[in-house]
């Protein structure tokens, strides 16, 4: 079942809303005891395995919502600005929806699983000589006559698309966790998750109305929030520098974004929720994304592994407390990126198709 069928209730379809859906959701919730059994901090470490989407990454959520919406209003085509994920979301569900899509990408920096998704589905696609900033003002200002419907997270059905995933991780845990960590590039996410905690516990939080004011369900069914932790690259943090920056850099191109869209609203996150941002270097990252893949055999893409890496930095300054639940999103697969995944693994060892050659190698390892 796909999460609006799932979730009707609790998000803005009508009862003739054309649904366009690829079984999104309903995403694996899986605990990292091997990965935090070395920490002396005693925490109940969690991933929402976003990566296990359609398309591979957290998207798809806000994707199957809004691009349903824009069938519904009758445009002919979606289109958007993106660091590759966005993209590969809107490629395929438009093609679901059979209607038309461009993506803007910037040239070169873009993952070679995303890119190759682009291209797949028959969409337009536009590499642009800049950065997602860029990008993302020309999508602004070419969507500004209503031709094309805009599908990054300025789109408020995209928005609550992906609050979905705080319903799922209260139900899989069958309790709010005390520590929700996930990646902030353009900011979305934050803001999507934070709206779902506060419906679940029917609380109201300050952008609700803001977001799209829907006549949905109300009826709590959590009775708290967790503290939010939004994690940057540090090379493409500006929320830690305060202030929007013009030239981002980091390993992990999907949060390579230095004007966040949902700027005022990840602010206000922080603020209601208690929480904080904090950044990691892209040692850190590749490094947490390693240990993930080899303690837990979960390969996620480097922007998903910031939100572990955060959590395993905050763990050492003593600012999450000792028996917590913490949830990280990884929000995307690591296949979207293999060249990363093989310059930071050991070569494949050459040898003849022979097996005492091969019995010999093995040997050096047990
Ligand atoms: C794997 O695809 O912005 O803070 O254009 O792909 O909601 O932007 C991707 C963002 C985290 C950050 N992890 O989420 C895009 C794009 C992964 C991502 C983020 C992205 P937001």
């Amino acid at each position: 079942m796909g999460l609006i069928e799932k979730y009707r209730d609790r998000l803005p379809v009508l009862s003739n809303t054309p649904i366009v859906s690829l079984e999104e959701g309903d995403t694996p919730l899986v605990e990292l005891k091997n990965l935090i059994q070395p920490f002396k901090h005693k925490i109940k470490l969690y991933a929402k395995f976003e990566g296990l989407n359609p398309t591979g990454s957290f998207k798809d959520r806000g994707m199957t919502l809004a691009v349903s919406k824009a069938v519904e209003k009758g445009v002919k085509a979606v289109i958007c600005a993106s660091t590759g994920n966005t993209s590969a979301a809107a490629v395929a569900y438009a093609a679901r929806a059979g209607i038309a899509s461009f993506v803007l990408i910037p040239s070169g920096k873009i993952a070679l699983g995303k890119l190759s998704q682009a291209m797949m589905h028959g969409a337009v696609v536009i590499q642009i000589e800049g950065n997602f900033d860029d990008g993302m003002r020309l999508v602004e200002e070419i969507g500004q006559n209503g031709e094309l419907e805009i599908v990054n997270s300025v789109n408020p059905f995209r928005l609550h698309g992906q609050k979905t995933v705080s319903f799922e991780i209260i139900e899989q845990l069958g309790y709010v966790p005390d520590f929700h960590a996930l990646p902030v590039g353009n900011a979305g996410n934050i803001t999507a998750h934070w709206m779902g905690y506060s419906e679940a516990s029917g609380k109201s939080c300050c952008f609700q109305e803001s977001v799209g004011c829907y006549e949905i369900e109300k009826k709590p069914f959590s009775n708290d929030r967790p503290t939010i932790l939004g994690y940057q690259a540090a090379g493409a943090a500006p929320f830690m520098r305060r202030e929007k920056i013009s030239n981002p850099e980091t390993v992990a191109t999907a949060i390579r974004i230095g004007s966040p869209v949902s700027w005022d609203y990840a602010w206000n996150v922080i603020r209601e929720s208690g929480g904080w941002f904090n950044e990691c270097n892209d040692e850190e990252i590749l490094q947490t994304q390693k240990l993930l893949a080899k303690t837990e055999g979960i390969f996620c893409e480097p922007a998903s592994a910031v939100a572990v890496a955060g959590v395993l930095k905050d763990l050492g300054n003593d600012k999450i407390s000792p028996g917590s639940t913490v949830v990280c999103t990884l929000t995307g697969h690591g296949l979207k990126d293999p060249d990363i995944a093989i310059a930071r693994s050991d070569k494949p060892h050459s040898v003849a198709a022979n097996r005492e050659e091969i019995a010999k190698l093995i040997k050096g390892y047990i």
